[in-house]
């Protein structure tokens, strides 16, 4: 009966029926093709909206239409019992791997995190339920933030962790799902969204490419993410990935809150270079994502000893993957590599020569000392003993990649904005980084 529930309303989907905008169904994506995005082969000379923004009293006031055995909820993620749901749901059922092999495993305590930023609202924590017995079977979580386009600042939603349960797939859900979330955005005012997925659509702003640095290559190629290259040997892979025990930048240490507003103006001078890139437009906010949470996110800061100014940081993120049937290992432990800022001194700021690699070189010791971090059982977790760090081809990420010994991997990270036409930005002026 539930499916024939689906099969009813993918049907009014496809008529029109229950359509957000009342455009007509164009090409193969049936959906995406009535949603404000640039479609495939549109030339963007200017930017800005898509649609017009309205007036809240002219916004879809009822929610969308689900079959009667299911309902929507609010996932209230201050509840121990919701939390725990929203992670089963996902640490079954979320993003994999194309081979099926590894599946994201967000934490309890990381989804808290990413979805309690300055300002978030319950109202965005869009959960489907079955109607009889309560199972969370969908979600999709929407989150403030301004993020600067090229010149423009937007207060947009930054949507992320859209999951339907398998054996709901391909259903037709997702449409609802995202139609519901862009209401819900609508009504609090907010016209524009930034979302990434590996998966193409119509049509990404940018596409950024995964790399890897093994650090534990044993590990890796038990659990079948690496392999030892011909002619070569497990014992000259572990030598080759062998980090410092110690840091070696002068002044280095954990970021304390009293950092904050000077990791605020570095982080934001920095990211101006970029063409989409996050604004910290609070101390709050840069406390929010950048203060050291156990089993959540690590951040650096070096501090010049004569003066107490702080002139760099880097901080990366924990996200683990289930391994999917391997006998010997369950989980991967993966480093995500997150915000950082190096403060290029006048001489060198003022020749673009310079800047680069004083740059190039600066970043290249720093991210040397995030992969030490990455390897130490810090105070904050006895879970830091990462197997991989991972870093996407964005921000100056290139300058390292090579010399840190980061190799390419299979994976690719399109970045999209929703109704806003925007030129297309190549991955090294991508500075957003999405959890
Ligand atoms: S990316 C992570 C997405 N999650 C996963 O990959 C987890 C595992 N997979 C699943 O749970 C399901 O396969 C999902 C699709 C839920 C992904 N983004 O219901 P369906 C389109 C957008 O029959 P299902 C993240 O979280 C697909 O092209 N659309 O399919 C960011 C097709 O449309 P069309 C997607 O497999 C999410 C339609 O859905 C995605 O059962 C950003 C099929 O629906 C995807 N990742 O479920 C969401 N995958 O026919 C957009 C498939 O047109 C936000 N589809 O091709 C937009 C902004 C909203 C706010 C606006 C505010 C102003």
């Amino acid at each position: 009966k539930v499916e024939q529930m689906l099969q009813a309303l993918s049907t009014m989907e496809q008529t029109g029926a229950i359509k957000a905008s009342g455009q007509k169904d164009m090409g193969s994506h049936q959906f995406w093709n009535t949603q404000p995005v640039p479609q495939y082969g549109e030339n963007i000379t200017e930017e800005g909206p898509i649609e017009p923004s309205v007036p809240r009293d002219q916004v879809r006031q009822e929610p969308y239409a689900l079959p009667k055995e299911f309902e929507w909820c609010e996932v209230d993620i201050t509840n121990e019992k919701e939390i725990t749901e929203l992670y089963q749901l996902l640490t079954l059922n979320y993003v994999e791997d194309d081979d099926a092999q590894f599946r994201f495993d967000y934490s309890a305590p990381f989804l808290k995190w990413a979805l309690q930023p300055p300002g978030w609202k319950k109202s965005w924590h869009v959960g489907v339920r079955v109607s009889s017995n309560k199972k969370l079977v969908a979600f999709i979580s929407g989150t403030p933030a301004a993020v600067r386009s090229h010149k423009t600042v937007h207060h947009l939603t930054e949507i992320n962790y859209l999951c339907v349960h398998k054996k709901l797939r391909s259903k037709r859900l997702a449409p609802v799902l995202i139609k519901e979330v862009t209401r819900r955005s609508h009504l609090e005012g907010v016209f524009q969204a930034v979302y990434t997925a590996g998966t193409v659509l119509p049509k990404p702003v940018a596409t950024c490419r995964y790399y890897h640095r093994s650090l534990n290559p044993k590990k890796l190629v038990e659990c079948n993410f690496s392999r030892v290259p011909r002619g070569s040997t497990m014992a000259a892979m572990v030598k080759k990935f062998k980090v410092a025990e110690e840091f070696s930048t002068p002044g280095l240490r954990e970021m304390k809150a009293e950092d904050a507003p000077q990791v605020k103006e570095l982080a934001n001078k920095y990211l101006s270079k970029f063409d989409v890139a996050p604004v910290f437009e609070t101390d709050d906010d840069v406390c929010h994502w950048l203060l050291p949470t156990k089993d959540v996110v690590w951040s650096y800061v070096v501090e010049d000893p004569k003066t107490h100014k702080i002139t760099d940081f880097f901080s990366f993120y924990t996200l683990p993957s289930s391994v999917i049937g391997n006998a010997k290992h369950s989980s991967l432990n993966a480093a995500y590599m997150f915000y950082y800022a190096v403060e290029v001194p006048e001489k060198e700021a003022a020749d673009s020569y310079d800047n680069t690699r004083y740059t190039k070189q600066r970043l290249t010791e720093l991210m040397r000392d995030a992969l030490v971090a990455a390897k130490k059982v810090s105070e904050y977790s006895l879970t830091a003993n990462f197997d991989v760090f991972n870093a996407l081809s964005l921000m100056d990420n290139s300058m390292f990649i090579d010399d840190l010994k980061f190799g390419p991997g299979d994976g690719y990270l399109n970045y999209y904005l929703y109704n806003w036409r925007c030129r297309e930005i190549k991955p090294h002026k991508v500075g957003l980084v999405m959890l």
